[in-house]
């Protein structure tokens, strides 16, 4: 079981220069009752869902349904009563931000009433919201509401949570060389659901996420494309539809070489009518993290689709598997 540096969040905060860090201003960022504060997490700009009363609130439902209103519904004075956000990329601490930032989305008629236009035509609120404040009334916008907590890197809407703590399990390599093991797992996994398209790995994390004393690894792979996009299979004007297809998987790969789906979209080709269905499919691993700090770890992911995607995290359940946790959607 690893323990949580704050120090070292206190440091990083320090040399990077941001206000807000260390001012104990953090009144805002406490629950009234049980003493945790809820953490709220966001993946690629989207509010995917928070960790509050030992247990997750997903903001859209997990299971996949897509409908606008599907999940919890947050209200701003929630999600921006706290003082900040803590931005982390690659698996450490960029900064703090202390102002959402958003650019569109449905449902922020309201918002607009509380919030300053810039420059780019963005608008942004001041953290934290007062929660007596008609602001802190208005719910907060549940689909494609894309959003960040600073202007000045283009990393800060990569992994964002509500919470001081050290989320970065430590020592993860992010760009480890994928294993013989993880290699097989990914092929054989593809395999066993009836895909023989060429195995394309795209991203290696490696660590000992368990606390063994051994390392695994998680990878992701995606449908190899063309510089267009253009899955390579349906590029090649190909009729013969047998095994070929699509796919976006993330898979745990353990030590001794089991591997476990982290998440999985896979998509047969039926030929030329279905053919645009596979150019989007994607998944980009944003970072490892243990969210809710129990120890175990917790993969958030962005998976983009033709016409939408949706972010999410996916955690490890009692028994060893891994669900969906938390998911925010977006798309047109
Ligand atoms: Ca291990
Ligand atoms: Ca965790």
């Amino acid at each position: 079981m690893k323990k949580i540096i704050i120090p070292v969040v206190a440091a990083m905060l320090a040399i990077t220069g941001c206000s807000g860090a260390n001012n104990g201003n953090n009144t805002a960022n406490k629950t009234e009752g049980n003493g945790e504060a809820p953490v709220y997490c966001f993946v690629g700009g989207i509010l995917a869902g928070s960790w509050e009363n030992g247990q997750w609130v997903s903001h859209n439902d997990v299971d996949g349904n897509m409908d606008e209103n599907s999940g919890h519904q947050y209200k701003i004075g929630e999600v921006l009563s706290v003082d900040g956000y803590n931005m982390w990329y690659n698996e450490e601490l960029e900064g703090k931000g202390d102002t959402l930032i958003y650019y569109g989305g449905y449902g922020n008629d309201g918002m607009d009433n509380f919030s300053t236009e810039g420059e780019d035509g963005s608008r942004s609120i001041k953290m934290p919201v007062d929660k007596d404040s008609a602001l802190a009334q208005l719910d907060f916008p549940q689909y494609a509401f894309y959003s960040r907590f600073s202007y000045d890197n283009d990393n800060f809407d990569n992994v964002s949570v509500s919470t001081d703590k050290n989320i970065a399990p430590e020592n993860v390599n992010t760009k480890a060389k994928p294993s013989e093991a993880s290699k097989n797992a990914i092929k054989e996994y593809l395999e066993k659901n009836g895909i023989t398209t060429a195995p394309n790995l795209t991203q290696c994390f490696e660590a000992d996420f368990d606390g063994d004393g051994k390392l695994e690894q998680i990878v992701a792979a995606n449908t190899p494309k063309n510089e267009n996009y253009v899955p390579s299979f349906v590029e090649d004007g190909t009729k013969e539809t047998d095994g070929i297809g699509s796919y976006a998987v993330a898979l745990f790969v353990d030590d001794n070489g089991s591997a476990k789906p982290v998440f999985s979209e896979i998509r047969p080709f039926e030929g030329e009518e279905n053919a645009y269905m596979h150019y989007n499919q994607n998944i980009v691993i944003n970072g490892v993290y243990d969210i809710n700090g129990d120890g175990n770890y917790d993969v958030c992911i962005v998976y983009a689709d033709w016409e939408n995607g949706h972010v999410l995290v996916s955690a490890m359940d009692e028994k060893g598997d891994y669900q969906t946790v938390l998911r925010g959607n977006f798309g047109a």
